[in-house]
């Protein structure tokens, strides 16, 4: 990728939008999505990201305050003083400062988005990707009115998403599963886990081996390669694997362990787009199937996940549901909406290919903080 110069400002805010429903997993329940967000602007062209990270060390340990953090004492400070930089050598920048996928994949898809401003070409061009239309699919919190779960899903049915995940804990499974399943006999449905369970749990994890289940993600915790390893070996669902994999290393370790079958790709907790196309290559090769997890993104956020899904090999639907199934009001412009088959349309205008909304931006903001080169 060509040289884009020097990046002269760097602006940081966190906004915290309401969600239209709380979304509850085996973790905890959230509200509102805060998120931190990064705009660089570098002569007179901007870029924009969001980080993944929530409040809260929930799913990830990385938290919006230790996002920022890095974001400000070690990786905006190395960019700012940087010349000739070039959007694919940023993880070159970076190499000394251990961990802290989401921050650095923050930085980076900001200065993939400038570069794709600046050269006047939509992100997925410059991922090696081709305009198309993607399939969606909707993850539901865990609900204890299983009728109001069901009607939510008889919704999402008829919206013509491509496939529904439910969320699963202790006591909240076969039961659960038994119930949509005789309600809806043949819709493409999987169940996440979260990583609440372990090894005792073998029992209720092979029951829901009568459901058709599609795929089963991370039943067991983020570091249990060898536990993923013996329960794939005693049930037939196949396990896909989101909290475990943080990188390369990881899915090398689950394909040599066969821990699963299939990988959930978040950008943010593999350290970026062009890391996820990586390591998408590595599993394709190795034959484990992925597909593109959400993180419940505001439209920038969002975009991203849109535009890395017109990869080869990004075919199965994945999380990424429209934004009205989010948010009452985004932070960009233009809403992703469904078209009549389920599928969003990705944008072919510069960059991440949806404009920011400055005005909703300064309505839902909480905090900002200016760095300049
Ligand atoms: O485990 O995939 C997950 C949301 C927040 C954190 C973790 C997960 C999720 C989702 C929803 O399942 C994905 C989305 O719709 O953005
Ligand atoms: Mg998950």
């Amino acid at each position: 990728m060509d040289n884009i110069g020097q990046i002269d400002k760097a602006e940081l805010y966190i906004v915290e939008l309401p969600l239209v429903t709380p979304f509850k997993t085996s973790y905890g329940v959230i509200k509102s999505r805060e998120s931190l967000l990064l705009k660089l602007t570098s002569n007179g062209h901007s870029g924009w990201s969001e980080c993944a990270s929530f409040r809260d060390p929930w799913y990830h340990y990385e938290t919006i305050d230790t996002s920022l953090h890095i974001a400000v004492k070690y990786l905006i400070p190395v960019l700012l003083k940087a010349n000739n930089i070039k959007a694919d050598l940023i993880t070159d920048l970076f190499a000394g400062i251990k961990g802290h996928n989401m921050s650095k994949a923050m930085v980076e898809n900001a200065v993939l988005d400038l570069y794709a401003r600046k050269t006047g070409k939509p992100l997925y061009e410059i991922l090696g990707g081709e305009k198309k239309k993607i399939r969606s699919g909707i993850s539901f919190g865990i609900s204890e009115d299983i009728n109001n779960l069901l009607e939510q899903i008889n919704e999402a049915v008829k919206k013509k998403y491509h496939r529904i995940k439910v969320k699963i804990k202790k006591g909240f499974d076969v039961n659960v599963i038994s119930d949509i399943r005789s309600a809806f006999p043949y819709i493409n449905l999987i169940v996440d886990a979260n990583g609440c369970y372990n090894e005792d749990d073998t029992e209720t994890l092979r029951m829901l081996d009568n459901f058709d289940l599609k795929m089963i993600e991370q039943p067991f915790g983020t570091d249990d390669f060898l536990g993923h390893s013996r329960l794939q070996e005693q049930i037939n669902t196949p396990i896909c694997l989101d909290e475990s994999i943080s990188g390369l290393h990881s899915a090398v370790s689950a394909v040599n362990f066969k821990s699963c079958k299939v990988i959930c790709v978040k950008q943010g907790r593999l350290g970026g787009l062009l890391k996820s196309i990586e390591l998408k290559d590595y599993c394709m090769e190795n034959g484990l199937r992925v597909w593109c997890g959400g993180m419940l993104e505001t439209g920038i956020g969002r975009a991203f996940n849109l535009h890395l899904q017109t990869i080869d090999g990004f075919e199965s639907p994945g999380d990424t549901s429209e934004t009205s199934r989010y948010f009452i009001e985004d932070i960009v412009t233009e809403p992703v909406v469904l078209d009549n088959d389920g599928n969003i349309n990705i944008p072919d205008n510069d960059g991440f290919g949806f404009e920011v909304d400055q005005e909703k931006i300064d309505e839902f903001m909480v905090f900002r903080k200016i760095m300049k080169r």
